[in-house]
């Protein structure tokens, strides 16, 4: 289940890019960066193609490392099967009716605690990020996760406007 935030000190021996510090034992490392364009929303690895697809390995400590290189508030969820609900202006997206992390135990590492809200119900839920936030998820999938999902943000219009990604636990 969820672990809580941990801060740790900076991981030592070759830098690491970005906030230059990441969370211990990971064997495979994925960044993410978050962010908009005038028309759209998107996660992409740096330099690559938004809505990925992303790859991660089952059955090792893997690391996603979120950063939100974008001026808007920007979050990561992930599962299968998007989830509707009301509102005033129609049926809108709203996470996903089988949540990734609902009964996955994942680590998540904030180092900048300000610009980064987590909440915690249903595993590690939605993790929010401000513009300069970033932050890591750890975790090891089971065998039985492999297979193809999908994350999004479900900040208001941001889904729709292209703000979501292939993951493939492979
Ligand atoms: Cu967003």
């Amino acid at each position: 289940m969820f672990a809580g935030c941990t801060q740790e000190p900076a991981a030592e021996g070759t830098p690491i890019p970005a906030s230059g510090r990441e969370p211990k034992n990971l064997v495979e490392r994925l960044t993410i960066n978050m962010a908009e364009t005038d028309s759209s929303f998107y996660f992409a690895e740096p330099g690559g193609s938004p809505g990925g697809p992303f790859q991660l390995s089952s059955g090792k400590i893997v690391g996603i490392h979120f950063i939100n290189v974008g001026d808007d508030e920007h979050e990561f969820v992930a599962g299968r099967g998007v989830k509707y609900v009301p509102s005033a202006s129609g049926e809108v997206p709203d996470g996903y009716n089988e949540a990734l992390f609902e009964s996955l135990p994942a680590d998540v590492f904030v180092y900048k605690p300000q610009k980064v809200e987590v909440a915690t119900e249903g595993g590690i839920g939605e993790l929010e990020a401000e513009a300069g936030g970033d932050f890591w998820v750890r975790t090891t999938f089971p065998d039985s996760m492999k297979g193809t999902w999908e994350m999004g943000c479900f900040k208001p219009g941001h889904y729709e406007g292209g703000m979501k990604a292939t993951l493939v636990i492979a």
